[in-house]
Parts: structure tokens; C-alpha cells; sequence
């Protein structure tokens, strides 16, 4: 797991192997404690130099062993050995080095990398803190602020940032291992005391307690409940105030409390949740590593509204020669000027040139005759996106990929417009598409599984988490929104406000409360898809039917204000006030609460007492609980692609796992009891009534996340 050579001689070189990032095993641990021990007792042996196999150095930690009994030498006494060394040790750092890998890099006593590599100390976003030294030895080779900013965030660097910043001593576009044992042999022989980190006061900083306040305030504002960002400030705030054998028991400390935390489990599982998304498989059997998916050079979108602008961005960006089809022809100029902008902003964020000259735009359909895949992107409109559909296929060459972005509509209805409906599948951008990371590549039953490689490849290359769902209403993430909306309607007839439910969902981590969410994306919106599906009864119905559709509770409060023009932020009105259009600041607004007083008087509703438990409750558990029909139904392959949409798309906490993860955490049987009692509440809400798969899953003893595929395997290979 560490292979030993000698290496001009007087060289040695140890190589990390453990493909493919070379994590920190305890094999691997054990391969650097022995080859390292041979180096420093080898009188041949000059200088070290420690490289990781197949251009990785090594990205950390093995996070598959944390979750058991941990053997093998610990890391800690392993890197003060190194950094303790007599003979000097260079790190000659390709790819990356993350985390552990990082630390190891820092107990070396000089530090070679690629201008290719990316170093950091990610363990923030796995609710861990850097804690082989990281957290101590970093602010005393870069400063304190530099390294709060490093591990609280924990973002990747370039070799170039790393090098500016003082964490590599030197930047090579050449053989890195070349020049680190050159390096090595340059500086063997020469004093090491003033290479050991660990030794190095922390660089003074003016008003430290004003600084530590200010980054604390701010990563308490941005963690919305996350523990570990808290833990790597203070880690830091020991390095800066503590010496060094303190600061580390301080490390350690802090670690203990996130190590073992229910949010350091939610995070790793989101970790593998995003892998294991990419591995995707369809109910014919199809999948992932059996499908070839086709190349694409050259795309088109057609329709250049928000969404369409979006995704040409993100195509461009991508590399992509984009043609962009608008008809109409002021759209197309204000759609033109709104894409170059965004690729200008993009580009100069990112240090690149923008992608201005790989997109054409077009007035004319017949200018996409030679792409390679179409991304439709119009109104959301059935009528319309079938007449489009079909003037692509006539136009179309052979064999291009028909997509269309639609967020609800029948995929499978529009493949069938085609005459090659397994060319067809949907693609389900989130707003803006450039910048939101979720893809949901919807296929139909005739989706052909080259047709959903070479979309889910496309996501990927496009830098989202794109995760393969089946053909239904609204797909996953939109089907599981609808109840839970429908849920905080009920919670106002109640006698809840939007503030408390807000609350009660903002302490729990989302960025927005559903009302506040529902002001932003417009309340239109949903109005426009509740009239096209005949729930909407112009003028507010009275007496009992005002709250009934189609047998089952209704609320029409979302139609009564849009009755009223409040369309949120855009209309300054909706559930909130806001001070002009589009303004982010939400501000109670008196009237929607005499508006709600008025409307539970006339229905006959006494307002009684809600908390946030049951907010709580009635909101996550009734999406879950369609996350359950989504798993029954084969819409989702697993709970890892529930979760991922979620955590990636819609604001679910991420140090919550998702809403099937966060299920699991509470406990099946507990979410069970809770949806039948506020079904027994509400007989007339079929979205409370618990999923039979939860039922059987509570019945097989509440089998951990990863072992539920194996109860909905039995169910499905039973029917
Ligand atoms: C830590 O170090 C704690 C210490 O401070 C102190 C402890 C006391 N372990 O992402 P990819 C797997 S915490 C185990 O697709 P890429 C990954 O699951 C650690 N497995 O490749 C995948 O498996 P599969 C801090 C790992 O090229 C495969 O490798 N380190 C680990 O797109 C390929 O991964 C981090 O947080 C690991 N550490 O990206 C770094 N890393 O094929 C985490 C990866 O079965 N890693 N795997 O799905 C990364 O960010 C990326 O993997 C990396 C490569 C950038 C390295």
C-alpha cells in the first residue's frame, strides 16, 4: 500500500497505492509508517520523497472506514514522525491533496506540486474538522485568516493559489516526482528545525477576538445549523491562542463531539449519495455501465426565455458549440446581450475567456440540422413543445438526441410525437440553469439507454448532479414538493402564519421557508398548473365545496391571492410585502393576516395553537411519505437519488443527509406513527396516509438506508 524505492541514488521514494485517490487506509497508514521508518534508518538514505501512484497524491482520510472500529497506526503520531525526520521530507503533490492528504503534505518539511493539483481541507463539508494537525499546523504556515477561510469553506486550491498563499514551497509543469527528488537532494544535509510547522508561533494577527467574532457570525449565518464549520473556527481560534500541544487537544477534543455527530453521517452518506447517483440503472434493466453514451459536439437550445438562457450558458461553458434558436426577434437580441453577460460574469469570476464565439443564434429551426442533441426549452406549454418536437424531427439529422426541459409535462407524450421516441428524454433544469447544480434526466419507457448515457454524461460534464428518474408527474423533485406545500396551506387554515411556518423550516436548515420560496418563484406559478388541472374555481367557491376538489381537502388560498394580483416579490405582494419588485427582503404584511382571519371566519375555522414539531411533521413527513410512493412506483432507483435531488435542488440541509436519509435518522417506525396520527387528524389528505412500502419497511425491522433496495426488490419480484 506504500512502495519503497531508491532513487539517485540516495533517495527514497515512497508511492502511496490505493487507487483511485490513494485514501489514507489503514493498509496505507501501515505502508507509511514502515517505508518511512526504513528511509530515516537507512544510512544510504539522504532524503524522502512521498508520492501518490497514478498522478494522485492522496485525497484523505479512507472515509469508508469511519464508520468502523478504526485499526492500523493513526495519523497523527505518523506525521509528527515524518515531520520530525532528520533527513528531509518532500511531498511531491499531483492531483490532489485533500484532507488527510493534505496534513501528510504539511508534516513534510517542503512541499513540490503540479501546476495541475488541487490541494485543500475539505473535512467541513463531511462535518469533520481537519484533525491530523490541519487545523494547527495550516494557520501557523499561512495566518490565520487564510486558513479560517481554507477550512471553514473548505474549497480547493490551484497549485498557483497554494503557492501564493505559502502552503507549496514549489510549482512544476514537468514530472513532479523529477524535481522533487532534485529538490529533495538539494536541501539534503541543511538544517530541518526551521521546516517543522508544528514549531512555527501563529503569524500575529491585530484584533484577533474582533476577527474570530466576525468569521464566526458569518459561518453562523451560512451553516443554517451545521455544527462542523463552528468547530473548525474554534480549532483555528486554539491554533492562533494556544501552544501548540494544547492547540492539538483542542483539535481532538473537537473532533470527538463531530466524529461520532449525526450530521458528520448525513454528510459522508451525501458524499457516496452524489457517487453513487452516477451509477444509474432503469427498470428494463438497463444501466450505467452497460450503456455507451454518444459524443456531443455540437447542441442547440431551442427557446430563449430563462430557462432556455440558462442552459445555453452552461452548455457554452462546457465547451459545447451551442446553436441558440429564438423566432421571435426582439427575444433573440435581448436573449443574445443576457447570455454574453452572464458568460462575461462567469468568465471573469473563473479567470478564463468568456465562451462568446462558441454560441449562434438563430431565428430559424432549421439552423439545428447538424447537432448532435437539442435541448427544447419553451413555454411550458404541451401544445407547443409537441409542435416543436415534431418540426425537430423533420429537420433533425438521423439519430439526434431529442430533450426537452420541462419541469412537469408528460415526456413519454411528447417521445411518442416523434418517430424515434428512444431518442427522446427529459432534461429538468432548475432556475437559474448556469448556476444550480441539480439535472434530472427523466426517461420514458421508450428512452433508449444510450439516449439517457449520453444525457446523464452531458449533466456531469456540465458540472451537475444529474440523477436518472422515470416519467411521472412533476418526476421526483416537484412530485414530493406538491404535498408538502399542500401541507403548510392546511398548516395557515389551522391557525399557523407564513412567519411560523417559515421559522419552524429555516431553524431546520432550509434557506427559505415555503412561503418565502413561493414569493420568489412567483405564486402564478403553481395557479397556472392548479387551473390547467380543473382544481381552480374562479371567484373562491363558498361553503364546503370551497375546500374539497376531487374528493380531498383543498386549500385555495394560493388562488385567493393571486386573485388579488399577489404574485410575490415580482407584484411587491404575496405572502409577504416586499418594499419594490423583486426585493429579498420579505416583511410581514398585516393585511395577509386579516386576509387569513377573514377567510377562516367565513369557512367556519377556529384558529387553534400550531408549534414547530408539528409543522415539522405535517410538512417533511408528508413529503417523505411520497418519497415512499416515488421508491414503490420505480420513479427513483434508490433513496440516495431521492436524496441527492433534494439536497441539490431544493434546499434541503445537507448535514440532514435528505429527506430519506433524515426518515432514517428519526426512525422509520416513528415517521409511521406520526403520519397515521395526523392522517387519523385528517382523514381527508390521502398524502398523510402512510405508503405501504414504509409499512412493509417498518415491518422488516427498519432496515438501515443502504438494505431498503432489498425490501422494494422482494415487494416488486412479488408482484
Ligand atoms: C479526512 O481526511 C480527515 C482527516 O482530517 C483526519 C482524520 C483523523 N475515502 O470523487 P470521485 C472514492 S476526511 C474513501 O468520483 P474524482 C469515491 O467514493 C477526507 N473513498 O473522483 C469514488 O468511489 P466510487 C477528506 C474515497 O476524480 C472514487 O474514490 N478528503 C475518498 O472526481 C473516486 O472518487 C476529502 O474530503 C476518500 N477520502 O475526485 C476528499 N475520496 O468509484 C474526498 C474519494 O466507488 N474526495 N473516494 O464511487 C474528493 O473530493 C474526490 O474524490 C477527489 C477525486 C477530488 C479526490
Amino acid at each position: 500500500m506504500a512502495a519503497y524505492k531508491r532513487v539517485s541514488e540516495s533517495v527514497a521514494l515512497i508511492t502511496l497505492q490505493n487507487p483511485p485517490v490513494n485514501a489514507l487506509s489503514a493498509a496505507v497508514r501501515q505502508g507509511i509508517v514502515d517505508t518511512v521508518e526504513r528511509a530515516l534508518s537507512d544510512p544510504n538514505v539522504t532524503a524522502v520523497v512521498i508520492c501518490g501512484q497514478n498522478g494522485v497524491f492522496c485525497g484523505g482520510a479512507d472515509i469508508k472506514e469511519f464508520g468502523s472500529n478504526m485499526s492500523g497506526p493513526p495519523l497523527i503520531p505518523m506525521i509528527h514522525a515524518i515531520e520530525s525526520a532528520n533527513k528531509p521530507v518532500v511531498a511531491a503533490i499531483e492531483g490532489s491533496a485533500l484532507g488527510g492528504g493534505l496534513e501528510l503534505a504539511l508534516g513534510c518539511h517542503y512541499r513540490i506540486a503540479h501546476s495541475k493539483a488541487r490541494l485543500g481541507l475539505p473535512e467541513v463539508s463531511l462535518g469533520l474538522l481537519p484533525a491530523a494537525g490541519g487545523s494547527q499546523r495550516l494557520p501557523r504556515l499561512i495566518g490565520v485568516p487564510a486558513a479560517l477561510n481554507l477550512i471553514t469553506t473548505g474549497r480547493h486550491v490551484t497549485a498557483a493559489e497554494a503557492l501564493q498563499l505559502g502552503i507549496v514551497d514549489q510549482v512544476t509543469d514537468h514530472n513532479t516526482v523529477d524535481a522533487a527528488v532534485k529538490f529533495a537532494l538539494s536541501v539534503a544535509g541543511r538544517s530541518l528545525d526551521p521546516r517543522r510547522i508544528s514549531t512555527y508561533p501563529c503569524p500575529q494577527q491585530p484584533d484577533l477576538d474582533a476577527l474570530f467574532e466576525e468569521v464566526m457570525q458569518k459561518v453562523r449565518r451560512s451553516a443554517r445549523g451545521a455544527i462542523a464549520p463552528i468547530a473548525c473556527v474554534q480549532a483555528v481560534r486554539a491554533a492562533a491562542t494556544l501552544p501548540y500541544t494544547q492547540g492539538m487537544a483542542r483539535e481532538q477534543e473537537l473532533m470527538a463531539t463531530l466524529f461520532t455527530s449525526g450530521q458528520a453521517r448525513a454528510l459522508q452518506y451525501c458524499f457516496f449519495a452524489q457517487r453513487a447517483v452516477g451509477r444509474w440503472r432503469m427498470p428494463s434493466g438497463a444501466r450505467w455501465d452497460t450503456s455507451k453514451p454518444r459524443p456531443v459536439h455540437k447542441a442547440a437550445v431551442i427557446g430563449l426565455g430563462t430557462m432556455g438562457r440558462g442552459i445555453t450558458v452552461a452548455l457554452a461553458q462546457t465547451g459545447l458549440s451551442v446553436i441558440a434558436v429564438e423566432t421571435q426577434e426582439k427575444q433573440l437580441m435581448e436573449a443574445k446581450q443576457a447570455v454574453s453577460g452572464m458568460l462575461e460574469r462567469g468568465a471573469k469570476r473563473r479567470g478564463v475567456a468568456p465562451a462568446l464565439d462558441r454560441i449562434i443564434y438563430s431565428q430559424n429551426i432549421q439552423a439545428v440540422a447538424d447537432v448532435d442533441l437539442v435541448i427544447e426549452a419553451v413555454f411550458e406549454d404541451v401544445a407547443l413543445k409537441t409542435k416543436v418536437f415534431k418540426q425537430l424531427s423533420a429537420v433533425c439529422k438521423p439519430g439526434t438526441l431529442l430533450c426537452t426541459n420541462t419541469s412537469a409535462l408528460d415526456v413519454d407524450q411528447l417521445a411518442s410525437e416523434t418517430p424515434n421516441p428512444e431518442l427522446v428524454v427529459g432534461m429538468h433544469f432548475f432556475a437559474p440553469a448556469h448556476v444550480m447544480k441539480l439535472l434530472e434526466v427523466v426517461y420514458g419507457p421508450r428512452s433508449s439507454p444510450e439516449a439517457v448515457a449520453t444525457a446523464m454524461q452531458l449533466g456531469k460534464k456540465m458540472g451537475k448532479a444529474s440523477v436518472a428518474v422515470g416519467n411521472c408527474r412533476g418526476f421526483v423533485g416537484n412530485r414530493m414538493l406538491k404535498p408538502y406545500v399542500e401541507q403548510a396551506f392546511f398548516l395557515l387554515e389551522e391557525g399557523a402564519t407564513p412567519e411560523l411556518v417559515d421559522r419552524a423550516l429555516e431553524e431546520f436548515g432550509f434557506p427559505m421557508g415555503v412561503f418565502t420560496m413561493s414569493d420568489l418563484s412567483g405564486l402564478d406559478v403553481g395557479w397556472r398548473v392548479r387551473k390547467g388541472d380543473g382544481l381552480v374555481e374562479p371567484g373562491g367557491a363558498s361553503g364546503r365545496s370551497a375546500r374539497v376538489r376531487q374528493g380531498r381537502r383543498y386549500s385555495p388560498l394560493g388562488d385567493l391571492l393571486c386573485e388579488h394580483g399577489r404574485f410575490g416579490q415580482k407584484t411587491c405582494r404575496g405572502w409577504y410585502q416586499y418594499d419594490k419588485p423583486g426585493s429579498r427582503v420579505a416583511r410581514s404584511d398585516p393585511w395577509l393576516h386579516s386576509f387569513l382571519e377573514a377567510y377562516r371566519a367565513e369557512h367556519g375555522l377556529v384558529a387553534r395553537r400550531i408549534d414547530h414539531q408539528e409543522v415539522l411533521e405535517r410538512c417533511l413527513y408528508a413529503l417523505i411519505n411520497e418519497g415512499f410512493h416515488i421508491l414503490d412506483d420505480g420513479i427513483a432507483a434508490g433513496p440516495e437519488d431521492i436524496d441527492v435531488i433534494y439536497v441539490s435542488g431544493y434546499g434541503w440541509p445537507r448535514h440532514r443527509g435528505g429527506p430519506m436519509f433524515y426518515a432514517n435518522m428519526v426512525g422509520l417506525a416513528k415517521v409511521l406513527e406520526r403520519l397515521e396520527h395526523y392522517h387519523q387528524a385528517h382523514p381527508d389528505v390521502p398524502h398523510l396516509q402512510p405508503c405501504s412500502l414504509l409499512r412493509r419497511l417498518v415491518a422488516s425491522g427498519s432496515p438501515p438506508i443502504h438494505r431498503w433496495g432489498e425490501v422494494i426488490k422482494k415487494l416488486h419480484s412479488q408482484l
